[in-house]
């Protein structure tokens, strides 16, 4: 069996390269990166000794390039984790958004179809579900709740959906669907909430908060969605939507105050700033139909995945180091400097 995974270089990619070398020793995993700011070929340094793994460094866009891979490599399944993935970013500048999450998204199921797949998975996202209110715990996302996006990132990752399911109806394109919750744990980028609140905290940096922070999440520890994909890709039914989420629901704020305790930092760090625009108020997945169909479950409780989470931050300083010295720098003047 070889897998073609795009966006290995990233944050749920590379944990899904690892997973995947992990378990099956007679699989060939190839990865398709064009590495971009979020991209990083040290998270990958330990994949690149291991025989049955290959890199491309190649923008998912890339038409030619993408068929010359099909063409010499004739992967049987293809994961599409590639996309640009930080809401901020898409406030800022939309358009790239909508060139890789749906052209790209486009360009990989065109190269399918061509060459012949047994499975093309889209890995998407619980936002194209909108967000739920705060005062109705009762409500959850489930696989027929309607898309109803609030940002441009959220708008770009429905449509690349509604395409990847028009691909399935139009052409018999053997495809599924997963849309997660938010995940934390290694190489996340020090972009995001959680591993930019570790790096903040161990710098004593202000801990940029949106709004009062009371904005809800559903977190999950990314080894457990990268397991999940892993069952759907093999035994998921074609043309199918399943919903990826644990449970565990958290306030930013409280978040933010676990991680100020568990690194002995003071919440005087905490620093209260202008809210996003368009900031979704609660995800909730409702994860039964997984469940039921596939047998999945959580395995990793949230108290144990930060604690592992932030050991790992703590033992791979010079990972996030070289990133935060960078161009990195540039971001987090334009993002917080005058918030
Ligand atoms: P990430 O930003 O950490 O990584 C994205 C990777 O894609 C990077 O390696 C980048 O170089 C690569 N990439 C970007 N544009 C590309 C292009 N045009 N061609 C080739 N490679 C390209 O993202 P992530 O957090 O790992 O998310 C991975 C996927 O999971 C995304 O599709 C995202 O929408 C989805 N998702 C993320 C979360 C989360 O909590 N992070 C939750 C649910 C779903
Ligand atoms: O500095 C911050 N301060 C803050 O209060 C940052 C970066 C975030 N936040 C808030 C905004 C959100 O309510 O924390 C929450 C989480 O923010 P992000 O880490 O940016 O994640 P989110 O916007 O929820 O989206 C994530 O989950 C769904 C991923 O980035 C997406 O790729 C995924 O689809």
């Amino acid at each position: 069996m070889t897998i073609l995974v795009t966006g290995g270089a990233g944050f749920i990619g590379s944990n899904f390269v690892y997973h995947m070398l992990g378990k099956y020793s007679d699989y060939k995993i190839l990865c398709v990166d064009c590495l971009t700011y979020a991209g990083n070929m040290s998270t990958l340094a330990e994949a690149m000794k291991n025989p049955n793994f290959k890199f491309f460094k190649t923008n998912i866009c890339d038409r030619k390039a993408i068929y010359e891979i099909f063409e010499t490599e004739k992967p049987d399944v293809v994961v599409n984790f590639a996309a640009e993935s930080h809401v901020d970013r898409s406030i800022d500048n939309p358009e790239v958004f909508l060139q890789t999450n749906i052209l790209g998204t486009q360009v990989l199921m065109d190269a399918c179809r061509k060459y012949g797949i047994t499975r093309y998975h889209q890995v998407s996202t619980d936002e194209v579900y909108g967000d739920l209110p705060l005062d109705r715990p009762d409500l959850f996302f489930t696989e027929e709740t309607p898309i109803h996006t609030s940002s441009p990132y959220s708008a770009s990752k429905a449509s690349a959906d509604l395409l990847v399911q028009a691909y399935n109806r139009t052409f018999g394109l053997p495809v599924t669907i997963s849309r997660c919750s938010n995940n934390y744990g290694s190489y996340h980028f020090p972009e995001k909430l959680i591993p930019l609140m570790i790096v903040n905290a161990l710098n004593d940096k202000p801990l940029p908060v949106y709004g009062e922070g009371l904005n809800v999440r559903d977190w999950l520890y990314v080894e457990d969605h990268c397991k999940a994909i892993d069952l759907i890709i093999h035994k998921g039914h074609v043309g199918e939507v399943y919903n990826i989420g644990g449970h565990n629901e958290m306030r930013n704020i409280d978040i933010v105050k676990i991680i100020c305790k568990a690194l002995d930092k003071p919440e005087s760090l905490i620093t209260y700033v202008t809210d996003r625009k368009g900031h979704d108020m609660r995800y909730a997945i409702d994860p039964t139909k997984i469940h039921d169909e596939l047998g999945w479950l959580p395995e990793t409780k949230f108290a144990d995945g930060i604690q592992k989470t932030i050991q790992w931050y703590l033992d791979n300083k010079g990972w996030w180091e070289t990133i935060i010295s960078g161009e990195y720098q540039n971001y987090y003047e334009k993002m917080y400097g005058n918030r």
